[in-house]
């Protein structure tokens, strides 16, 4: 069996599972003893280091770089967050594109192919994740690397219209096409990619193949999921903890509604603040009746949108809970900071809705994990994006266009209303598709795929 080394930006802290986001839990599974974690060490220093720092945790070797002032400022803060993010989330209005940025990006991504060619051998399987990298593979080859080389993107593809707004688009394209295996959450994202590989690089392409300068590119979907098991588990437990009998206590029978995100504008923050109050606008029956909690980790903070979005919101919560509050009912309850996966795990589980509702999301872990965490018996409902890659998936979800704040509202007032015997029904269908879409089947069909390529 050839080994696994996995790059990514950040490589989560030696073996402690519970810092670890979403790409890191679902990576989690496949990182047996013998692989390999190279990246970024999440550090800055002087100078970007040369040689990586070497660690290992229950077999695992981890490999980190730590990146110069400078290089986390073009690669990190320019190039990855306020070039590429925005774009891929389909808003060019707030892509902010230097030459500078994009020269420390392929610079950064430079130094990780040099440090890494050295760890590697012929015959491994190299996984490399997400945005921050996606030259590595035209680098390592450059340096004469001869092995497999696969790619993975955990956030949109866009058509060719919209990448072709970003001046290197055909690069970036071009250097996707160095990998032997590039795979997306959704098939509609690989195929934005196809088509951006023929008509921005003139690539030569079939239903998921691309070939280019020589090279064919294995093209495929490959959605990502949840350990289910395990977030159930930590949701039941979860319930017969202090901290959710305070939740419980400071709720006073009203029902909940709940939302967690990193503070990000793909994630629509201010619509679903607008539809919870077109929600109290329009229903007033259920004034008093539920509350809104609202957890949005900081995120980014040294990206100025980030910022402004905060902004935004502190307003918004304060309009909205100026507008409806009583002295003995506050409607949204806002919270910045990051929540212990189990409490977080168990506030889904008691929570009458889950309200899911980003403007574009690669996938969005948060859906599942809301699925999984409920009481199969009195389950909770999910009021679902249609443009986050989870829709595809969740088709029992109430899906909503959450440009519209109004069929927000509509979606909160039906399932605040919903029989139990329509909630049990639908969460059995969610919970199938999130039992049987997990992480660990997420990294084996990945692999199959990638150890079947030709090479
Ligand atoms: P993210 O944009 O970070 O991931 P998501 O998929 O929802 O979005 O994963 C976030 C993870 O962080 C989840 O495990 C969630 O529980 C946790 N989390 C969110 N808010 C939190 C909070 N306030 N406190 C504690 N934990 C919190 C990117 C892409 C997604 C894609 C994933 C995986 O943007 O589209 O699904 O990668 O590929």
């Amino acid at each position: 069996m050839a080994r696994l080394v996995i790059v990514s930006n950040r490589v989560p802290v030696l073996g402690r599972r519970a810092q670890a986001g979403g790409l890191a839990v679902a990576l989690q599974s496949v990182a047996s003893p013998g692989t390999l974690w190279f990246g970024w060490s999440g550090q800055t220093a002087h100078e970007t280091s040369s040689t990586p720092k070497i660690g290992e945790a229950r077999g695992v070797s981890y490999a980190t770089l730590d990146l110069s002032a400078s290089d986390y400022q073009h690669f990190y803060v320019g190039f990855s967050n306020a070039t590429l993010w925005p774009l891929f989330h389909f808003r060019t209005g707030l892509m902010r594109y230097s030459r500078d940025d994009y020269a420390g990006y392929r610079s950064v991504n430079r130094s990780f192919a040099e440090a890494l060619l050295p760890l590697l051998r012929p015959d491994d399987l190299v996984w490399v994740h997400d945005y921050h990298l996606i030259p590595l593979a035209e680098e390592l080859r450059r340096l004469g690397y001869t092995g497999r080389l696969g790619f993975f993107l955990h956030i949109p593809f866009v058509p060719p219209a919209v990448l072709q707004v970003l001046p290197p688009a055909a690069e970036l394209v071009r250097m996707l096409c160095a990998y032997d295996l590039a795979g997306f959450h959704t098939r509609r994202f690989a195929q934005d990619f196809l088509a951006s590989a023929k008509d921005l690089a003139g690539a030569q392409v079939t239903e998921d193949t691309v070939r280019l300068d020589g090279r064919v590119t294995s093209v495929g979907a490959f959605p990502i999921g949840i350990d289910p098991a395990a977030f159930a588990r930590s949701a039941v437990r979860a319930m017969e903890t202090g901290y959710i009998a305070r939740v419980r206590e400071s709720l006073q029978s009203r029902a909940l509604i709940v939302s967690a995100d990193r503070l990000d504008y793909s994630k629509g923050l201010p619509n679903r603040l607008e539809g919870f109050g077109r929600l109290l606008a329009r229903f007033p029956q259920h004034h008093r009746k539920a509350s809104f909690l609202q957890i949005a980790a900081r995120s980014r903070e040294d990206v100025a949108e980030y910022q402004s979005l905060r902004r935004e919101l502190d307003r918004m919560t304060g309009d909205l809970n100026g507008r409806f509050s009583h002295f003995d009912w506050v409607p949204l309850r806002y919270m910045t900071q990051m929540v212990q996966r189990p409490r977080l795990a168990g506030l889904f589980r008691m929570a009458r809705i889950g309200l899911v509702t980003p403007l574009q999301d690669g996938m969005n872990l948060v859906a599942k994990e809301f699925v999984a965490a409920q009481d199969s018996e009195d389950p909770g409902v999910l009021v679902l994006s249609r443009f986050a890659g989870a829709a595809e998936q969740l088709r029992d979800a109430l899906i909503v266009n959450p440009y519209d704040s109004d069929e927000i509202a509509d979606a909160m007032h039906a399932a605040l209303e919903m029989p139990l015997e329509e909630r049990q029904r639908r969460h059995d269908s969610l919970r199938e598709a999130v039992f049987q879409g997990t992480a660990a089947q997420f990294c084996a069909s990945y692999l199959e795929a990638f150890q079947a390529v030709p090479i």
